[in-house]
């Protein structure tokens, strides 16, 4: 089983849908394995987005993830990375697919609900980033065995 990182950003906070965010996540499988609501920091945010830091907006995304506090979420399942990263779609909402998280609740680039981390390696690191060892919890799903055959697990 693999844990990867969503963060429910001040776009989803301030438009009152994290329950149903939330809920997507839930219905499709996945399980909720840490959860928090924390303020970002420059110094967490520089870190996290790094690879845009020398862009021109890189101001702009650091004031949108500041704006009200956001939700981590650490998220568990059988190539729970990939089938994440689908439920969430492309990063510009007006591009993402309908039925998507960005396709279905978003119509900006960076006001787009969540981020989820994009590969394995990268989930490692940034559930390190967002949460200590003691606040992801391993815990049994007593539906396991009607969420997936025997030979999946
Ligand atoms: P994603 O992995 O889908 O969150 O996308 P990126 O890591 O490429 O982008 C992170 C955030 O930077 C996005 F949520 C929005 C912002 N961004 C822009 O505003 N413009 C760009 O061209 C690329 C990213």
């Amino acid at each position: 089983m693999e844990v990867t990182l969503v963060i429910l950003k001040p776009s989803a906070v301030q438009r009152k849908i994290l329950g149903e965010v939330i809920s997507r996540f839930e219905k499709k499988g996945i399980q909720i394995v840490g959860l928090k609501m924390m303020q970002l920091t420059d110094e967490t945010l520089e870190e996290h987005y790094a690879h845009l830091k020398d862009k021109p907006f890189f101001g702009r995304i650091k004031d949108s993830m500041q704006a009200s506090p956001v939700i981590v979420m650490a998220l568990k399942g059988l190539d729970a990375v990939n089938v994440v990263r689908k439920l969430t779609g492309v990063t510009n909402g007006r591009d993402a697919q309908p039925g998507t998280i960005r396709g279905d609740y978003g119509m900006s680039v960076q006001e787009n609900i969540v981020h989820a981390s994009d590969s394995p390696e990268t989930a490692a690191i940034e559930l390190k980033r967002f949460f200590s060892d003691n606040e992801i919890f391993n815990y049994s799903s007593f539906l396991l065995p009607y969420l997936y055959a025997n030979d999946e697990l």
